[in-house]
């Protein structure tokens, strides 16, 4: 790259974008200056992966959710100029960390399910293979957390407000989706997925829904402005928010016109392509693109592909059904009830009755294969599509797909043998496994630089950074003095680093002597941070009791986000805040231990916190957490996994081996055995601190503000069945600490631990996980633009 050029570029954007030179500019100015210069760079090989890629066979990933968070320094690392651009920025006195923190973070995604789909991208590019994201570009992402006196509140995200430097908007390819009460247009915006190592530059297309007409003319020339302007929110409306709402009719008609504007749109654009290439033929439709549905949010695209290859192509419903049958591939990302998405016919009728018309033909055909197979009709029932006047989404993929992954080895078993079983037994040659990854660019080499650089001074080269498995090599320094110090060397700096930022942001200081046990993920029953806070709480009765217990100071780390409309969530997140508030507040405690719940827990926080993180906190009830990935991106970071036996913790000491990491509590088959006869009430009442803790929910300890929140809580455990066996795991969970406190106080073997984690967590790269897809479900093989 040259320097004088990057400069002259940048200048450039910002003379003609801001009216105003370099020195002059605001901080996200300089951001969005220095983001076109650096697209400039890469704009030229886009198009050439574009061409290359349109040769052959291109896999489609399609998602409701991509949880991409910035793009600024990610793209730096990808491109390999993060050092010079820095350097470049220095000569001009602009600071590169300040510039991209001001960089809001794309939000467009929940959790694991949307930042899987943004590490796949970015997979998908580094391992050169065709593949492009489809997508919705909701103006406003996942809400901002506020924390009002320890309690959540939701703030509109803004993501766009300072502009969107890295998509381009490509009007020419807008396409129009149609509905049974109006049509919109769906616009394009392209963002660049930049491949680490190599040239190709990959496509993740978001649409955004526009009206046809700006305002209906006459209206407002009769002055009814409101009306006149209808046309323009309802279109609008579609691509807005993430999930709205949908306790009531209204919010569950915008969510499935989301789910059929993502899906028509992208059908629509596939097909363009096919056209350009083929003409009307589409005898090899299935030869040339593979579609990855992301879970069952774009499942409509089956009778969308359909309905367009029926009622616009002249392909006969066999041969469409045909066609469908070789294309589609289907991921479950949960096998909880609430999660698996069913659509009142009515709705579906309401909104676009021709799917419906070609669900209900799909269904028709389906059952008779299932007759002609022998199934009476108890067992057609089960399988059947439509059921009771609803669509079950997963039944409709399950049918057509010709592939059904879990991911992670846990997780895909018990969809064999549980969940889905008797899919698997119709259909044993569908069902696969492939377990989830993360980036190592994100992950690891940009949000710990400073571990990065020290395995690349170890390792002699940098290629670990896209062949993960080199971190393998690490172990040779198992017992090497140097080493283990520079590697607590550096968590203590990734420590600090995040007490210094937590100062900044939250007002709290945090001793970075401690050990800092960090539990971040989406606020759930089942991923039992209820069950956490009990322990912080005994431990803290125990502390007051004898506070001269021998144990390591300990810093509780907790971020969250609850569904605005999950009551329990939010619950719990205030039961934290409230023992946090005690904990911390309580001068005998003298900083031995801290609690905090971090507010607006999101991707760009993440990068501070997984570097920084001792413990790992992977406590689900076991056999609910389908992978998780958090797990993995601490595991790559050097914390040591506390965990329980469920999704890819086990895969996790699998690797890194169990006497590296703290494993605890029940396992799948217990949770089977125990089945309905379990009684929390003899667990509550078998042990006193448990009792203490769980009492404190309604004996005046804490305060809910009078909601009765906290009682709710208490009866969901003690007499509602404790659904997710947060008590008959407590006891285990204690003794587990135990262990961690006790192995702390070694820092050598500590380190030793620390090291077997990193150099095992190789498999772990996405890069593994997308490879997989592309040679085992997409039959795709990699293209490197030259
Ligand atoms: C989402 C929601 C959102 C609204 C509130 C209720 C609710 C309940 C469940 C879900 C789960 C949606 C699917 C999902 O995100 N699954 C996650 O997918 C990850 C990537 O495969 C995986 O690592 C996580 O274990 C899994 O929970």
């Amino acid at each position: 790259m040259n320097k004088e050029a990057l400069k002259n570029s940048i200048n450039k954007y910002c003379k003609v974008k801001y009216g105003k030179s370099l020195g002059e500019a605001k901080d996200y100015e300089i951001f969005n200056a220095l983001s076109l210069a650096l697209l400039e760079e890469v704009v030229d090989d886009w198009s050439e992966t574009k061409a290359l890629y349109n040769q052959g066979k291109k896999a489609y990933y399609l998602s409701a959710e991509y949880l991409m968070g910035r793009a600024l320094g990610n793209n730096l690392i990808s491109m390999g100029v993060y050092d010079e651009v820095k350097e470049v920025l220095n000569e001009l006195n602009i600071d590169l960390n300040a510039i991209e923190e001001i960089e809001e973070d794309a939000g467009l995604g929940n959790g694991g399910l949307g930042r899987l789909a943004a590490c796949f991208m970015d997979s998908g590019a580094t391992t050169n293979i065709p593949l492009q994201g489809y997508g919705i570009r909701y103006s406003n992402g996942l809400f901002n957390q506020k924390m009002v006196d320890g309690a959540q509140m939701e703030e509109v995200d803004t993501w766009l407000k300072y502009g969107d430097p890295w998509s381009i908007r490509k009007d020419d390819e807008a396409v129009i989706v149609e509905f049974s009460d109006y049509s919109v247009k769906a616009v394009p915006y392209d963002m660049p997925i930049i491949a680490y190592g190599s040239k190709n530059v990959n496509t993740l297309r978001l649409w955004q829904s526009e009206s046809l007409e700006s305002f209906d003319f006459d209206l407002f020339n009769k002055q009814e402005y409101t009306e006149a302007l209808k046309c323009k929110n309802d279109a609008e409306n579609i691509s807005r928010v993430l999930y709205p709402n949908d306790s009531k009719e209204a919010g569950k008609l915008l969510r499935l016109r989301q789910q059929y504007f993502m899906v028509s749109a992208s059908l629509k654009d596939i097909i363009r392509t096919h056209k350009a290439k083929f003409g009307s033929d589409f005898s090899s439709f299935g030869k040339e693109h593979a579609v990855q549905l992301n879970d069952t949010h774009p499942v409509l695209a089956i009778p969308e592909l359909i309905r367009i290859l029926v009622d616009e192509e002249n392909v006969k419903f066999k041969d469409a059904l045909s066609i469908a049958k070789t294309v589609f591939a289907y991921t479950n990302h949960t096998i909880l009830a609430e999660a698996l998405e069913k659509w009142d016919v009515k709705l579906i009728e309401k909104l676009f009755p021709r799917i419906l018309e070609i669900i209900r033909h799909i269904d028709f055909v389906f059952v008779q294969e299932l007759e002609d197979k022998g199934y009476d009709k108890e067992a057609i029932n089960e399988f059947k599509i439509i059921n009771y006047n609803q669509v079950r989404m997963a039944n409709l993929a399950i049918y057509v797909g010709f592939a059904v992954n879990g991911v992670a080895a846990l997780h895909t078993d018990i969809l064999k043998d549980t969940e889905l079983h008797n899919w698997y037994e119709l259909y044993p040659e569908k069902f696969q496994n492939k377990t989830n990854g993360i980036t190592p660019r994100r992950w690891m080499r940009l949000c710990n630089q400073e571990l990065s650089a020290y395995i690349t001074e170890l390792l002699g080269t940098e290629s670990w950074v896209n062949n993960l498995s080199e971190l393998k090599q690490l172990e040779k320094y198992i017992d090497d003095e140097a080493v283990l110090n520079k590697l607590m060397a550096i968590k203590k700096t990734k420590k600090e680093q995040l007490a210094a930022y937590i100062k900044e942001v939250e007002g709290v200081e945090l001793d970075p002597n401690s050990l800092f046990d960090i539990q971040i993920k989406r606020l759930h029953e089942y991923k039992r941070q209820l069950l956490n806070a009990f322990y912080i709480l005994d431990l803290y009765n125990r502390l007051k009791a004898n506070p001269s217990m021998d144990i390591p100071n300990v810093t509780f780390i907790f971020g969250a986000k609850a569904f605005p409309g999950y009551v329990r969530a939010k619950a719990i997140v205030k039961f934290i805040g409230e023992i946090a508030k005690k904990v911390n507040n309580d001068p005998v405690i003298g900083g031995k231990m801290k609690v905090i719940f971090v507010e607006n827990y999101r991707v760009s926080y993440g990068e501070k916190l997984f570097p920084a993180a001792d413990i790992s906190k992977q406590i689900s009830t076991a056999g609910k957490e389908a992978s998780g990935t958090g797990n993995m991106k601490f595991m790559m970071n050097g914390a040591l996994t506390f965990g329980t036996y469920d999704g890819a913790n086990v895969e996790i000491v699998q690797e890194a081996k169990e006497e590296n990491n703290f494993i605890f509590g029940l396992r799948v088959e217990d949770i089977e055995q125990i089945g309905g006869k379990y009684n929390s009430k003899e667990y509550y009442e078998a042990d006193l601190s448990l009792k203490t803790v769980v009492d404190a929910l309604v004996d005046g300890t804490f305060c809910d503000g009078g909601t009765g929140e906290f009682q709710d809580l208490y009866n969901s455990l003690v007499n509602e069945g404790d659904t997710y066996f947060l008590l008959a795991d407590f006891v285990a969970f204690k003794e587990a600490e135990d262990k961690v406190f006790a192995a702390y106080k070694d820092q050598k073997h500590w380190a030793q631990m620390s090291l077997m984690n990193i150099a095992n967590s190789g498999i772990f790269s996405s890069d593994r996980t997308i490879m997989q897809y592309a040679n085992e479900i997409w039959g795709i093989t990699p293209k490197t633009v030259k």
